[in-house]
């Protein structure tokens, strides 16, 4: 279904793809692109417009991992904000409850409601050995009660013997009864199609809701059906408490809107896709998969991961031969400076280094922020390659230029570089006590909590903790 928006895609960065350099006016053109792609496939005007700033803004910033091109880059960059927008992770059912789960499913005439409850009842069946009962609570149209136990009988799911005359609600208490009595896992209840328009029938799903307090309330919509898909979703919602959506006719040749706007707008997963008439033509939707159809390129997103990786751990080894010698330099530093940055946090050396508990706490409460880090990245940056090595050349007047470099005072250099010679020492008393051997030694008798000194006492110090060092106290925040 995502034909066309693929294509056009394709071109776009087809033209990005081996260039050498980009500019940021050569991303900037790429995205006018992306947008109108983005636009012509029917995704929702605000959805496209904040994607694109994203997308810039990260493009633009980016620095290009070694060994690939920026126009690989960038393919990468859409495709992690595609995953994104599309809902980052497959959101299963909530159905691990004590049984039987109920799922009630909603929707507009002709959505797909009937067929889709019978698919997933297969599903459920065969991929996760559930026992299922599957009920309709459809009282409006009068095939509907036969139409499912047709179903039933085609996927040998057991269906709830129909009563004439029972409503809605009554009907769910009485699957809910039965599968109790009966040992079933899960029910699944069909309910009647509606017009948007039709408030009767929509207060009678309200109250369907309510009466049975269902695990999973999911909406089946009509891939087709574009945009309007997206306002069913957000007039249902307002109605019953949804928990996902099920988007049919996937297998159609919708453009793409319905799926990608979906999320971001009604703020629900999309948990499956309906792919065909038969039955069992449903996928549970998997963000990673369907962005990578999308772009079809996900042998350049595996290439830049891979180098990622690659690079990450290149990093990681020389960094673990130079704790081995015991030494400690402003570019070590500023590596796991950044390296904190990239984790969001004090993850990295967490599982290294004595003492990080406190640090990582210190963090995770707010004590310290992103702008922190950064500018102590700012301040190693302004240092020579040389005076990176050996900040013991670092001068008075050194310092002032550094300062000024990095647009701050020499008060702030000055804590960089006493942080740079408590981690330098701790790395020497680490290296005494038989390197990352004594290191692991000495992490079993510490802990994670107080951290004696150390790097891990000089960063929970830099991060308020109790230890904090002389000096050290404006990098805080307060
Ligand atoms: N191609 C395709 N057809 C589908 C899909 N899902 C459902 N259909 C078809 O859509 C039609 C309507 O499906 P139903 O399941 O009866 O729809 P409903 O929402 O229960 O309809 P009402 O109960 O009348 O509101 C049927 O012909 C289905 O075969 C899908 O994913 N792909
Ligand atoms: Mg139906």
């Amino acid at each position: 279904m995502f034909d066309s928006l693929s294509d056009r895609l394709g071109s776009v960065f087809e033209k990005l793809r081996g260039r050498g350099a980009l500019t940021e006016l050569d991303v900037r053109a790429a995205m006018r692109e992306v947008r109108i792609a983005l636009l012509e496939a029917d995704v929702a005007l605000s959805v496209v417009k904040t994607f694109i700033e994203q997308v810039t803004e990260r493009a633009i910033g980016a620095e290009v991992v070694r060994s690939v091109t920026p126009g690989q880059q960038v393919v990468k960059i859409v495709n992690d904000a595609l995953v994104e927008l599309l809902g980052s992770e497959a959101v299963d059912l909530n159905i691990d409850v004590t049984p039987p789960a109920v799922i009630m499913m909603v929707g507009l005439q002709g959505s797909g409601k009937t067929t889709t409850t019978a698919k997933l009842a297969k599903f459920l069946t065969e991929k996760r050995g559930k026992k299922i009962l599957m009920a309709s609570l459809d009282v409006a149209r009068p095939a509907a009660q036969e139409q499912l136990r047709v179903l039933g009988e085609q996927t040998g799911v057991t269906t709830l013997p129909v009563i004439a005359g029972q409503q809605p609600v009554q009907i769910a208490e009485r699957a809910r009864q039965a599968a109790k009595l009966q040992g079933f896992d899960v029910v699944l209840l069909d309910t009647a199609g509606r017009l948007n328009v039709d408030t009767a029938l929509m207060a009678e799903m309200a109250a369907i809701a309510s009466a049975t307090r269902p695990d999973e309330i999911l909406l089946v919509v009509d891939a087709l059906t574009g945009q309007d898909a997206v306002n069913v979703a957000t007039a249902f919602k307002a109605e019953v408490p949804l928990t996902g959506i099920v988007l049919t006719r996937m297998d159609g040749d919708a453009r793409g809107g319905a799926a990608l706007s979906m999320r971001a707008v009604t703020e629900r997963p999309i948990k499956f896709a309906g792919t065909g008439e038969k039955l069992d033509a449903l996928e549970a939707f998997d963000p990673q998969r369907v962005a990578g159809r999308i772009l079809g390129m996900g042998d350049i997103v595996g290439l830049v991961e891979r180098a990622a990786a690659n690079i990450e751990q290149a990093d990681a080894e020389r960094m673990a031969a130079k704790l081995a010698k015991g030494q400690f330099d402003m570019e070590d530093l500023r590596g796991q400076l950044r390296q904190m940055k990239a984790m969001g946090g004090l993850g990295a050396l967490a599982g290294m280094i004595p003492g990080m508990g406190a640090a990582k706490k210190a963090m995770d409460s707010g004590a310290m922020d992103e702008k922190v880090l950064g500018r102590m990245e700012a301040i190693i940056g302004s240092m020579t390659p040389k005076e990176r090595a050996k900040p013991e050349i670092l001068t008075a007047k050194r310092k002032i230029r550094i300062a000024k470099g990095a647009g701050t005072t020499v008060q702030e250099v000055n804590k960089v570089i006493k942080m740079q010679l408590d981690m330098a020492s701790a790395m020497k008393k680490l290296r005494k006590m038989g390197g990352m051997k004594g290191m692991a030694a000495m992490m079993a008798k510490m802990g994670g909590g107080g951290g004696a000194g150390g790097l891990g006492g000089a960063l929970s110090g830099m991060l308020g903790g109790q230890q904090m060092p002389p000096g050290f106290d404006k990098f805080t925040k307060r």
